[in-house]
């Protein structure tokens, strides 16, 4: 089933609309037209003699085929992206003019596009990694993008740093290895080197970086930027996402595993999301900060190695955006669409973040290779809804028929148009902050603090959490071969927290710090922890295991409960095709045990029959329990728990008998995982 979504009111769409083709039920033609006899056999001197240079059509095809392929993007070359729409709850008035977020009844369009940072194109969904979360909004003001990650700060605090972080972690130059992985010497020798990326490490090492779906995680500018009012009232604004899904995370083993078993695994989380209605939806937050407050706070509000404790700035809800359609095609929509954190509109501002202020270059710069020239923006995905005209012609693949005689400006010959436009009509006039000092090639004394919010950080986690992140730690720095790196990595980390660094030591064979740590921050935020995010068991998808003669007296309430809250069974059998209960009722089986495996679902039920004798089936409800999941099993199937030796009393181990089994069941679904089996 194929959503059209609002099509009608839908100005993106309708642009898009043009430049499709389904091909459906038309002839074969050449690139100029030319209907086409053959396109199997090239043209032959005999029948076993050499190509003809006169087979223009071979020529073409060929020379096409040829020239498929452009660069896939610097970072961030894995992802996938989604059409919807963006309304904003009440008018912001009071603190931005920007038109989107005036009219609550406006529905903008948006296109998404989530990533992954450091692996090349075709590499897995599920690495340990920071995700992309890029928003193109076509406004009626032209196109603003809020080019954001999953994670509120940053590595570096000054982007010409940023080719030297990339050159640190993408694969080793040498050998390229390994691919999609900070696992490696030169990452962890930049980190030691630069102490700035302390507070990001601790995001990268804990479950954020190894999200469960796109649908769950937020969303970050990261950078201050800054909101302008009607009268010129300027605020700094940091935007948030939140997924109405609430954030949540796999496992580290159950993602290496996905990175094998299902390369595509986020990718299709989304597709079937969408492709069945389960739109996926997050609200847009601001952060907002008084301009005269600039220097209230014991961290610089510039430095995008700093988030805003949500607790001091709380996080106003303004809208909601909803995914309700998939691309047409991959390579035309998501590939080519050009995101940039400079395509802003009224009403939306800079902050002077040394960061944000080189993406201001390079996101430009790199459409410029990437998308062959510098008529990108005329591409279908980035075509702005709102009218363009300039005096800027020509260059490859231009499109525009550009009428007239002039292409400057000012004339006479064509009364000066394209006009600029007053503030009053929309011009964009940039915010006029006063600024004094030096040429300098310095950093801010204020950017000097690495260790603070880093601590805050780790104070904000749960136990399970930092186990997590510990785990992590020495996963990572475990495949460091540079014994110095790894000790340093040990003292860098002792700033934050004095038994991080131990077990760190512990596991990586270098010598554990002698002295306590010198962390004084005691605070922390709630907010930070992913045990405090929203739960539920709608979308989340279930295993159904069963062989010939299950019990259906048992499963099919069961799968009416699960629809009722909004998650999708699926049915797992030896063989595809029909299986039958003990009363002879069919149910269709849609994935095998070779097919699938645990790791694709968030729970497992067995439902019994034949298929519980098979190690498989075990095997499946172990994995289901390493990974702290649901599992439910019918009185047919109780054996199967011994077999896998799990023990029923154990969290989240639900098994048939009590008549509010179907509730346990989905409570302990919207759970997500059960995390006390570990402790
Ligand atoms: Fe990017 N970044 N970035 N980045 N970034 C790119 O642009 C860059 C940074 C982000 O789905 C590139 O079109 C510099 C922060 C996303 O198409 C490139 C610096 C944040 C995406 C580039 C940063 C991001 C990119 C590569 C340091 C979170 C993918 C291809 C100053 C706020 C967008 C491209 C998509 C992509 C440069 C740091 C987010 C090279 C110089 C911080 C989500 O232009």
């Amino acid at each position: 089933m194929k959503n059209k979504g609002n099509a009608n009111q839908n100005k993106k769409d309708e642009q898009l609309e043009e430049f499709r083709a389904d091909h459906k039920g038309e002839k074969l033609t050449t690139n100029q037209g030319l209907r086409l006899s053959d396109t199997e056999h090239s043209l032959k001197a005999g029948e076993r003699g050499p190509t003809l240079m006169e087979d223009f059509h071979f020529r073409e095809k060929m020379t096409h085929f040829d020239h498929e392929r452009i660069p896939e993007r610097v970072v961030h070359a894995r992802g996938f992206g989604a059409h919807g729409y963006f309304q904003v709850y009440e008018p912001m008035t009071e603190y931005t003019k920007a038109k989107f977020l005036q009219d609550p009844t406006v529905k903008t369009p948006v296109f998404v596009r989530f990533s992954t940072v450091a692996g090349s194109r075709g590499s897995g969904d599920t690495v340990r990694d920071v995700r992309g979360f890029a928003t193109k909004f076509y406004t009626e003001e032209g196109v603003y993008d809020l080019v954001g990650n999953n994670i509120p700060v940053f590595f570096i605090q000054d982007a010409i740093k940023f080719p030297d972080l990339v050159h640190s972690f993408k694969p080793e130059p040498h050998n390229e290895m390994p691919q999609a992985s900070t696992a490696h010497d030169t990452f962890w020798d930049f980190v030691a080197n630069n102490t700035e990326s302390a507070h990001m490490i601790m995001w990268a090492m804990s479950d954020r970086a190894i999200p469960r779906s796109y649908r769950m995680m937020e969303g970050f500018g990261v950078h201050t930027f800054r909101f302008v009012n009607e009268q010129g009232k300027a605020r700094f604004v940091k935007f948030h996402w939140k997924p109405k899904l609430g954030v949540h995370s796999l496992v580290w083993d159950e993602a290496q595993k996905l990175a094998g078993k299902d390369p595509d695994f986020h990718r299709r989380d989304l597709w079937e999301a969408i492709e069945m209605g389960d739109y996926p939806e997050f609200e847009l937050g601001v952060q907002m900060i008084e301009e005269e407050d600039e220097f209230k706070f014991d961290f610089d509000i510039l430095d995008p190695t700093k988030l805003w404790p949500e607790e001091e700035v709380p996080v106003k809800i303004i809208g909601k955006m909803t995914l309700n359609r998939n691309p047409d095609n991959v390579f035309a929509e998501t590939e080519q669409a050009a995101f940039h954190p400079g395509h802003v509109v009224p009403g939306i501002d800079f902050s002077n973040d040394p960061l944000l202020q080189g993406r201001l270059f390079s996101y430009t710069d790199t459409q410029l290779i990437r998308l062959g020239g510098p008529n990108f923006h005329e591409i279908p995905i980035n075509r702005s809804v709102a009218p363009v005209h300039n005096n800027q012609r020509d260059g490859y693949h231009r499109m525009t028929i550009d009428r007239g005689q002039t292409s400057y400006h000012k004339n006479a010959l064509q009364g000066n148009d394209p006009q600029p436009a007053t503030e009053a009509e929309g011009g964009y006039v940039h915010y006029q902050e006063k600024v004094e000092g030096r040429k300098v090639q310095k950093r801010s004394d204020s950017f000097k603090d690495h260790y603070s919010q880093a601590i805050l950080f780790w104070n904000s986690m749960s136990d399970v959490e930092k186990q997590h992140m510990i785990q992590a730690f020495q996963f990572e720095v475990g495949k460091v071969k540079s014994k110095e790196t790894r000790q340093k990595i040990v003292e860098m980390f002792h700033n934050v927290d004095g038994t991080l660094a131990k077990e760190i030591a512990a596991a990586v064979g270098v010598n554990p710090p002698t002295e306590p740590s010198p962390a004084k921050v005691t605070a922390a935020s709630p907010a930070l922890s992913q045990e405090n995010s929203v739960k539920g068991a709608a979308t989340r998808k279930v295993a159904i295991l069963a062989g010939n003669g299950f019990n259906e007296a048992e499963v099919q309430p069961l799968m009416m409960a699960l629809k009722e809250a909004g998650a999708h069974a699926m049915v797992i059998s030896s063989a595809l095709g029909e299986i039958k209960s003990e009363s002879g009722q069919k149910l269709e089986v849609n994935q095998t045990l070779l097919t699938s495996d645990s790791v694709m679902f968030d729970a497992v039920y067995v439902a019994g029959g034949d298929i519980v004798s098979q190690k498989a089936a075990a095997d499946f409800i172990s994995e289901a329990y390493k990974h702290f999941k649901t599992i439910g099993v019918s009185s047919q199937a109780a054996a199967l728990l011994a077999k896998a030796a799990v023990q029923p009393s154990e969290p989240g181990v639900i098994t048939t008998g009590s008549a509010s089994f179907h509730d346990q069941f989905i409570e302990a679904l919207a759970q997500h995982r059960h995390w006390k089996r570990q402790l």
